[in-house]
């Protein structure tokens, strides 16, 4: 098998006797390369998607940095770097990633006492995570920014975002247009109201800091005690405003349904699930942020559930170009699913305003 002779350029120790398709992330391949011997580590293959991953080597060089500026931290700490950061493994020639006959791939050490979940099971398990993702907030928070590429460059940008959504509903097929007309028309309406959001960092002169901007809530690792140690999928990791984080995390650990639920009278936003995040976060930050930065927290919900759906929708317009589909509609339901999502965090919004304990900038 191709995935089997890849991992002989790795610098591995043992031999690779079984490789399982692993997680279910829309845009790389992941596996889990299980080792024969069982006293030696398991490691995780994963082929980096180069159509969305346009530089790979600047991507892979930003996680080489922030893992290894992490993994100081830790030592000088005296806390675990073997489950509380990811390691990379190199190549025999040193380098952090491989490529062969046109594609990417890299090998992480597998934590195998760890795992994720899609959406927590509980406010202890979103606290943790929330803990985490904020825990990997400071530890960044002392990290030269300007080293850092932006892999993504616009990745969370809601005006870019809106033009490419306008650009695709122009070029779209009729039955796309036809299938997707409420949507398209809940985007039109509350588009003034999600830029606004995000021209309030520029106009509070908000710092930008090194951020995860994909926090979903499988994203951080958890023991088997459920106490939250490693975050992972660093793709990502660029300068970015820390409401990202936070709106992604409880977009995804706050929804009572998965991301494309189909039935719409299931989606709702736990409340005792935003408080878990809120608090597990702000805990583990402590005093690092501001108070401009705190204020726009209660919306940040609000705004990735509602760029979440617009990029979904834009890519079902497009065809389903961009992410992995598992059904025809699938990003049409994912859309409609997030879009949701954001309309009944905006209704809750005095809620959630409540769990972040501060008001809102306007
Ligand atoms: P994707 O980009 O596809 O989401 P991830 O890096 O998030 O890829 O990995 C997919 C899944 O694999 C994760 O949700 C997690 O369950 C698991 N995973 C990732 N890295 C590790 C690791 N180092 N050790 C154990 N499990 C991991
Ligand atoms: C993608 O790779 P994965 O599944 O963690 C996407 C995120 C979205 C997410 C939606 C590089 O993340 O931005 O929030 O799907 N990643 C990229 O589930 O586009
Ligand atoms: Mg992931």
């Amino acid at each position: 098998m191709k995935q089997l002779l890849l991992t002989k350029a790795f610098a591995i120790d043992g031999i690779i006797k079984e490789i399982v398709p692993f997680g279910n992330g829309h845009i790389n391949d992941t596996y889990r390369l299980v080792n024969e011997n069982a006293g030696k580590p398991d490691y995780l293959l994963q082929r980096i998607n180069h159509h969305v991953f346009r530089n790979i080597p600047a991507m892979m060089g930003n996680i080489q940095l922030v893992t290894s500026h992490i993994r100081r931290k830790l030592l000088f700490a005296g806390e675990d770097v073997c489950t509380k950061v990811s390691t990379l493994i190199h190549t025999h020639d040193g380098s952090h990633f491989l490529k062969e006959e046109g594609e990417y791939w890299r090998v992480f050490k597998f934590m195998k006492d760890l795992r994720s979940y899609d959406k927590p099971y509980n406010p202890e398990q979103m606290y943790e995570g929330a803990r985490a993702f904020g825990e990997f907030l400071n530890y960044l928070s002392d990290f030269p920014i300007q080293e850092l590429h932006y892999t993504l460059p616009d990745f969370h940008n809601m005006k870019f975002r809106l033009k490419q959504f306008m650009a695709a509903r122009d070029e779209a097929g009729e039955h796309q247009r036809n299938q997707a007309r409420d949507e398209i028309r809940y985007v039109l309406e509350t588009a003034d109201y999600v830029t606004a959001i995000q021209d309030i960092p520029v106009r509070h002169y908000m710092p930008l800091r090194v951020t995860h901007n994909d926090t979903k809530f499988n994203n951080v690792l958890l023991d088997a005690h459920d106490k939250g140690q490693c975050v992972i999928d660093l793709d990502t990791v660029m300068p970015g405003y820390v409401y990202f984080d936070v709106g992604d995390g409880i977009r995804t650990g706050a929804s009572t349904a998965d991301e494309h639920e189909l039935d719409l009278q299931k989606v709702d936003v736990d409340l005792a699930m935003i408080d878990a995040f809120a608090e597990g976060y702000l805990n583990s930050t402590g005093n690092l942020l501001g108070e401009a930065e705190m204020s726009i927290l209660p919306k940040s919900g609000i705004y990735m559930s509602f760029i979440m759906g617009l990029r979904f929708l834009t890519d079902y317009l497009q065809g389903n170009k961009y992410y992995k589909t598992d059904f025809p509609d699938h990003n049409l339901h994912r859309a409609r699913c997030q879009l949701h999502l954001s309309k009944l965090m905006r209704k809750r919004l005095p809620e959630i305003t409540k769990a972040f304990g501060k008001t809102t900038l306007i």
